[in-house]
């Protein structure tokens, strides 16, 4: 155990804000991440809040702005469970940063995706409850960390439409595979958005806001945008570009590891899959020759409507040096791009190309003896 309780083979972009995603190997193990190996993204120091000094304030456009203390909210409405997984806009970066450089953002490799059993109530019962007015077309969330990377530095935030934040699956969470929600993931209450991007999620929710645009916070009309290839992020003013919220299919190789070296033959290749927003899984297809031909991997049983989706296929690899290549479709017939070349932005958001892994194959008689 290292940083923040989690695994010691955790990759660490930064000790502090604390980043760090679990290798391939670890992820494919199991339909929920343990905490343990649960990817952490941050962008301020993680606060301490109590839960007995814990309050949530509701207010904005609502007929009845009220707050909660976590006993009054565990109190006044349905608990709920759910499993989803949470994926950072930033997952696979790294596919990006080998097109074209991206300051400042960090590397993240096939890991800054998760997915557990979350515990909490509904936003939308509570919301039902403070009186959403009908001029009121945006919920806005805000953390208690504050973050010195925002210009200017404040605390996390962003938002969601209204339709997704009564649509009744996103939570205001305490608890995590069953366990208090730990302090570097938000606890003790956070949002769980499922289906968008992790940075919708906020941590340390201590504010929920209903407005009639979208939240002005850093990391909703700054950063977490998608801007085309040729903007200059700095000049680019804040709202411009597509801010992100719905996530679409993407997917990677867990094993073998890239850069690995393996034994000709029967060998087996794993990964992961999901649909994003609203969409399933429908197949995954593997290439031993970049997308020339392709064979079905086998699908991992159906999971619920918000989890990624494991496969595996088993391929017999010839000697020498190899690229696997995995893709998934979902449930709309749409599948992941073909390159990373295609989907480069200034922030480095959303690369959702073709998992590949580079492999050497050794052949049996070339054995080191
Ligand atoms: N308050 C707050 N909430 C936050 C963040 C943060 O830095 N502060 N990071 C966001 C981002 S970008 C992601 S991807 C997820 C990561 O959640 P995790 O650290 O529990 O994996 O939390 C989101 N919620
Ligand atoms: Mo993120």
């Amino acid at each position: 155990m290292t940083l923040w309780a989690k695994r010691d083979d955790m990759i660490v972009h930064e000790r502090e804000p604390f980043n760090a995603e679990p290798p391939r190997s670890v992820l494919g193990e199991r339909r929920l991440t343990p905490i343990e190996v649960f990817y952490a993204r941050n962008h301020g120091p993680i606060p301490r809040i109590h839960p007995d000094t814990w309050r949530l304030e509701l207010d904005g456009l609502l007929s009845a702005p009220a707050t909660f203390s976590l006993g009054r909210l565990q109190a006044g409405f349905e608990h709920h469970d759910l499993v989803a997984t949470l994926q950072c806009a930033g997952n696979r970066r790294a596919g990006l940063l080998a097109v074209r450089d991206i300051p400042g953002e960090a590397p993240w490799g096939p890991g800054a995706i998760s997915t557990a059993r979350w515990t909490g109530v509904s936003l939308a019962d509570v919301l039902a409850e403070a009186g959403l007015r009908p001029d009121a077309a945006h919920i806005a969330f805000t953390g208690a960390d504050v973050s010195p990377s925002a210009r200017p530095p404040q605390p996390f935030g962003g938002s969601i439409p209204v339709p997704k934040a009564t649509a009744g699956d996103v939570l205001l969470a305490w608890a995590m595979n069953g366990e208090p929600l730990p302090r570097v993931h938000g606890g003790p209450v956070r949002l769980v958005v499922p289906g968008y991007v992790g940075a919708r999620s906020v941590k340390w929710v201590h504010r929920v806001t209903a407005q009639d645009r979208p939240s002005d916070n850093y990391f909703q009309s700054r950063s977490y945008r998608l801007l085309p290839a040729d903007a200059d992020p700095e000049l680019a003013a804040p709202g411009e570009g597509l801010q992100l919220g719905p996530v679409a299919v993407n997917g990677d190789i867990l094993q073998p590891e890239d850069g690995a070296t393996v034994p000709a033959g029967r060998t087996r290749v794993s990964g992961y899959a999901y649909g994003g927003h609203k969409r399933g899984i429908a197949r995954v297809d593997v290439s031993l020759d970049d997308g020339r031909t392709w064979r079905q991997a086998d699908l991992g049983p159906e999971p619920g409507p918000w989890e990624w989706r494991h496969w595996n296929s088993t391929l017999d690899l010839p000697a020498g040096e190899q690229t696997i290549t995995a893709r998934a479709w979902d449930s709309a017939a749409a599948s992941q791009p073909e390159r990373p070349e295609s989907l480069w932005n200034p922030g480095g958001y959303v690369n959702n190309s073709w998992g590949r892994v580079h492999i050497t194959v050794t052949s049996p008689t070339g054995g080191a003896w």
